[in-house]
């Protein structure tokens, strides 16, 4: 079978800033050094096999609108192993003719489902050891790996959070087959999305209960972890809703909460997605800069939602202002370790031919490394910082300091305010800030 499904025959390059090659990259640079650092290095950018690979653009109003043979069950003869092989050669070619440097996938992305766990479980593995020949020869690598724990109607009330303690033990069987998939792949992370680890009603759900079942699922994922000897980081993908009216992981914050009270803060970080942080009603940035501040920072689903539209759209990201402010704060809180930038993020429905997937991920490739760019500029420049450093300077001074030691009580700042003049009053400069942070990003080459 040829491996050429798409018509864009060679590698995308890139053409600079003022190329007007639809199929050549202006702004991501790979090896362009930024503070010391390649583009490729800071931003490690992934592809994602689901949206990509696995949806034809069906929605709940309709059928599928893409051409995508490696999936329509034509070229394999129906044969559902026949077409995963097609499917992954399709993924391959596409990886390597965008030079992309990693990819990520769920375990049902890559192989059917058999009849039997055990059936499924071989499927897996055969998919793996293909996936795994695809990577040598390709030079691709795994950023994280995931078991798909929503899809199957058996979960339909959660994984973890079921209410029947086989559904639970089913999917922890899933869960370790999948992690030492992604161990074996040199995954360098791996991500749990609790799919439909939440609720519809508490009129059937102890919400407590099944936060406790959460947790020792967690806890039994970490020791699988050092049991296999994987090296990665175990990341929670936190979302607000949908599919649950109620999900669990909520937000960085939820999130960070919940792995406290279990004793999993040091075991388990975050995999930021965009367009979730968006939708528990808080800014990308913001998310980031909570997750650093509770040392739980991993990963990035870079993708964008759409300002009227409340639900997950995953668009692929196109604001260079949203993702710079993002970018501001990985690069501020020391940048990726293992994690990196994977859009999880689809086409529109109308967007039919093959290779509307290379311009997608062309723009928002160019997105994050514009943001890159602008970031590292912001930063250098210490425009920002050192507004920000003036504001807090007050808590430098030897007052300042004796609050946050404890050398100060409460009733010996009473009797200070009494005589203590009127506190002076200084201006937040919102506007101007913003305005620098334009200039940055109009200014960079
Ligand atoms: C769902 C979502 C998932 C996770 C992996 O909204 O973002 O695709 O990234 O399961
Ligand atoms: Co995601």
């Amino acid at each position: 079978m040829s491996t050429e499904f798409f018509s864009t025959t060679s590698k995308i390059q890139y053409e600079g800033p003022d190329s007007d090659n639809a199929l050549a990259f202006r702004w991501y640079d790979k090896d362009r050094l930024v503070d010391g650092k390649s583009m490729a290095d800071h931003l490690r950018l992934a592809a994602c096999y689901w949206h990509s690979f696995c949806w034809d653009g069906f929605d709940i109003f309709g059928d599928g609108t893409m051409d995508r043979p490696w999936a329509d069950g034509q070229s394999s003869l129906g044969d559902p192993m026949a077409q995963a092989k097609l499917k992954m050669a399709a993924a391959f070619e596409f990886f390597d003719k965008l030079g992309i440097a990693f990819w990520c996938f769920h375990d049902r992305d890559i192989a059917p489902e058999g009849d039997s766990f055990a059936e499924t479980a071989r499927m897996v593995d055969e998919m793996v050891d293909l996936a795994g020949q695809y990577q040598a020869d390709s030079g691709l690598k795994l950023l994280w790996g995931t078991a798909n724990l929503f899809s199957n109607a058996r979960f339909q009330a959660g994984a973890a959070t079921n209410p029947d303690p086989e559904v639970f033990a089913n999917a922890a069987g899933q869960v370790a087959h999948c992690l030492e998939a992604t161990n074996k792949l040199g995954g360098q992370n791996y991500v749990l999305w609790g799919g439909r680890e939440g609720y519809e009603t508490l009129l059937n759900t102890d919400l407590g209960r099944e936060l406790d079942q959460m947790a020792r699922f967690l806890h039994m994922v970490v020791e699988h972890k050092y049991k296999i000897g994987f090296e990665g980081l175990i990341l929670l993908e936190p979302k607000p809703f949908e599919p649950t009216k109620h999900q669990y992981d909520y937000d960085v914050a939820a999130v960070h909460a919940f792995l406290q009270k279990y004793g999993l803060q040091d075991e388990i970080a975050v995999n930021i997605e965009v367009n979730h942080a968006t939708l528990s009603g808080h800014d990308f940035a913001h998310e980031i800069a909570v997750a650093f501040s509770a040392g739980i920072f991993g990963s990035v689903d870079a993708n964008a939602g759409d300002p009227r539209l409340g639900w997950d759209v995953d668009r692929f990201p196109v604001s260079v202002e949203e993702m710079t402010l993002g970018m501001v704060e990985i690069l501020r809180g020391g940048g990726f370790t293992s994690g990196g930038l994977n859009f999880d993020a689809k086409l529109r429905r109308q967007s039919t031919e093959r290779d509307d997937l290379f311009h997608a991920h062309i723009g928002g490739m160019d997105t994050m490394a514009r943001a890159l760019l602008a970031a590292s500029s912001i930063l250098n420049s210490g425009d920002l910082d050192n507004s920000r450093d003036a504001r807090y300077l007050g808590w430098t001074t030897e007052f300042g300091r004796s609050i946050l030691t404890g050398d100060t009580t409460l009733a010996g700042l009473h009797s200070r305010s009494m005589t203590a003049a009127e506190p002076v009053r200084v201006s937040g400069h919102q506007e101007a800030l913003e305005n620098i942070v334009a200039r940055h990003i109009e200014r960079i080459r």
